[in-house]
């Protein structure tokens, strides 16, 4: 129609057109806006066929083709949010408590793909599913969809604006409360954060959506996280208080990582007003033993409500869920079945349906659960390359006790450094390491300073005893650096000396705490919509390329994963929809040869208009 009659104007395709004409002619400029993102979008498709970074497509399936045949015009029922917003957290918090069923956070939206697929998860694939858990799963407690590395690979590698994730997610389920997970001080990123910017996140983030903060720091410093708990509490939003679960409670040698040690973080947790206890086991490493007896303890010391968070690396947690609960465990994490199980989070269907029909029931739909499934194993598919390369549990992971969301994401760096048939030599030298630091609490960033310093060592095929001896003679990565020198507080177990002292032995630089902000920065923080500045001031490199991501190709969260990840095949066609309600036919016709400097003429089609794009091919 119009789109195609204004592209065949040669005077406007060369911007030679009389500005009075446009000016009278408002629709026009729609258009060349339109055009525009259309040739940004095809920029981008043709450099992704030509050089087709993550292969080519794993799979032609369809996942919104799987989507459960149900009527989106029924008026969905009133969930936790509802409730939430009713009577307020702290009762909010004492109804969890008082009730016989066991409540499910659904972390299908965040942990579940942090642990399997890299965080890949796009917000379009999201946004598609969202519709239909609102009206099948009204009786999940949240969903955890945000926070933990999503806001990272958000911008660092899907291109996309985290806070927009957010905010769509919000609209689209409104009756169920949305849960994030909070690094503490380091907020959503790898270092301790200044105390403005952790204050304007939490306010950005309720206010764009978020209603239950899980706050833990990575060493269950609790005095460290004041500052965030008391941003969550300032502004009306759930706070859940956490306590990092490592080692083994059960075993009798265990000295430090016992039931009273739990019990005094759980104490200044409860004292600075958290209205929610949360057991974090984000290795898997508590058994069914060890989380009865801690929640018992939890539950008959405080009044507070427990939800309890493992991973199901070693396949035994469903186990623990149900000694849990017998212990009287509020709340617990599940995911889809799909993106269930090993490094992810026990499936929500086999916890669901452990306690149908008992006093625990958890009023949750088996089958609703069920006929969401076929369409995250389609998702999944269209992520393969991300896969993390467990495909079986393992019980390793006692012994090595990295967390879930690490495991996948050390396989990957291990195939980087030609070690992926090797891992097993990447998971000795990490407990070897856990050791040599003094058997600390491992979960971000503290597991980065573990997993940094045991991929160093393998990739230099060091000793690990030799390294404990001399770690002067060793590069040892920036992160173990500030550790040391307490960039992340001090850990409960002490410093482990000598080692410390001789390793930092002749650094000159020095911990002095979190980076001090100027006015500027100070003055955007407090303004009306900081999340611009909150992204960059968090991860300045990733928003910088973000930006100019939007700018040379415009908002990529409008194209289809498998277009996104791997472009197009020669002769085939996406669409996508534009804010303006516009639809677009992008199709690619044909790749030339290379010319000298490695250039190819992409052959493509804008609505049935040949456009041709330079490409330099990078192989
Ligand atoms: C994160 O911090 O991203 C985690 O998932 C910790 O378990
Ligand atoms: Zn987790």
């Amino acid at each position: 129609g119009f789109l195609q009659e204004l592209l065949k104007e040669e005077d406007f395709r060369h911007g030679q057109i009389n500005t009075s004409y446009i000016e009278s002619h408002p629709e026009l400029l729609k258009a060349k806006s339109v055009a525009d993102r259309g040739t940004k979008l095809l920029t981008y498709i043709s450099d992704i066929s030509v050089n087709r970074p993550n292969g080519s497509a794993p799979t032609n399936s369809i996942p919104n083709s799987k989507l459960p045949k149900i009527d989106l015009a029924l008026t969905p029922s009133k969930g936790s949010k509802n409730l939430l917003s009713e009577v307020g957290p702290a009762e909010f918090a004492r109804l969890l408590r008082e009730q016989d069923a066991v409540a499910i956070t659904d972390t299908t939206l965040r942990d579940a793909h942090q642990s399997l697929l890299a965080t890949r998860l796009r917000t379009k694939d999201m946004v598609a599913v969202a519709p239909y858990i609102q009206r099948l799963l009204p009786g999940l407690l949240s969903i955890e969809a945000w926070g933990g590395a999503t806001y990272d690979v958000a911008l660092r590698f899907l291109k996309e604006d985290p806070w927009s994730r957010l905010e769509q997610l919000r609209e689209e389920i409104p009756n169920i409360a949305i849960q994030m997970l909070l690094r503490g001080q380091s907020t959503v990123a790898y270092t301790p954060q200044p105390e403005p910017v952790a204050k304007s996140f939490v306010k950005a983030a309720v206010k764009s959506g978020v209603d239950i903060f899980r706050v833990f720091d990575a060493l269950n410093n609790v005095q460290i996280m004041r500052p965030e708990i008391d941003a969550v509490l300032e502004n009306n939003a759930v706070a859940e208080g956490t306590l990092c679960y490592t080692s083994d409670m059960t075993n009798p040698k265990e000295a430090l990582y016992t039931v009273d040690y739990y019990l005094r973080i759980a104490e200044q947790l409860v004292s600075m007003g958290c209205h929610i206890l949360c057991i974090k086991d984000m290795a898997g490493l508590a058994k069914a033993p060890a989380a009865a007896k801690l929640v018992k303890a939890l539950r008959s010391n405080f009044d507070l409500p427990v939800h309890f968070h493992t991973h199901d690396t070693a396949g035994g947690q469903l186990a623990t869920y149900l000694a849990a609960i017998e212990a009287g465990v509020d709340a617990v994490d599940g995911a889809t079945a799909s993106l269930g199980g090993t490094t992810s989070q026990p499936p929500l269907s086999a916890i669901i349906a452990a306690l149908e029909n008992t006093p625990y029931d958890s009023g949750i739909d088996l089958s609703s659960a069920l006929s969401l499934e076929p369409y995250f194993d389609a998702v999944r598919k269209l992520y393969r390359p991300f896969e993390s390369g467990l495909s079986a549990p393992t019980g390793r992971v006692y012994h090595h006790e990295i967390p879930g969301g690490q495991l996948s994401n050390l396989r990957q760096q291990a195939i980087a450094l030609g070690l992926g048939d090797h891992f097993e030599r990447i998971e000795d030298m990490y407990a070897a390491v856990n050791k040599i630091l003094g058997n600390i609490v491992k979960v971000t960033p503290s597991s980065k300073v573990v997993g940094d310093l045991a991929l160093g060592l393998v990739a230099a095929d060091a000793d690990p005893t030799d390294f404990e001896e001399n770690p002067s003679s060793y590069d040892i990565p920036d992160s173990v650096i500030g550790f040391l020198q307490g960039e992340l507080g001090v850990p409960a177990s002490g410093w482990p000396e000598p080692f410390r002292t001789k390793a930092l032995t002749n650094r000159t630089s020095k911990y002095l705490g979190p980076k001090v902000l100027d006015q500027e920065s100070l003055d955007a923080l407090e303004a009306p919509n900081p999340r611009a500045t909150l992204s960059r001031l968090l991860f300045p490199g990733p928003a910088k390329e973000y930006e100019e991501s939007l700018d040379k190709y415009g908002s990529l969260s409008v194209l289809d994963t498998k277009t996104f990840f791997y472009g197009l095949e020669i002769g085939e066609e996406t669409s996508v929809k534009l804010d303006q309600g516009v639809d677009l036919y992008l199709a690619l016709d044909a790749i030339g040869g290379a010319d000298e400097r490695g250039i190819r003429d992409v052959y493509c089609r804008l609505n049935g208009q040949l456009r041709v794009i330079p490409i330099r091919d990078n192989s």
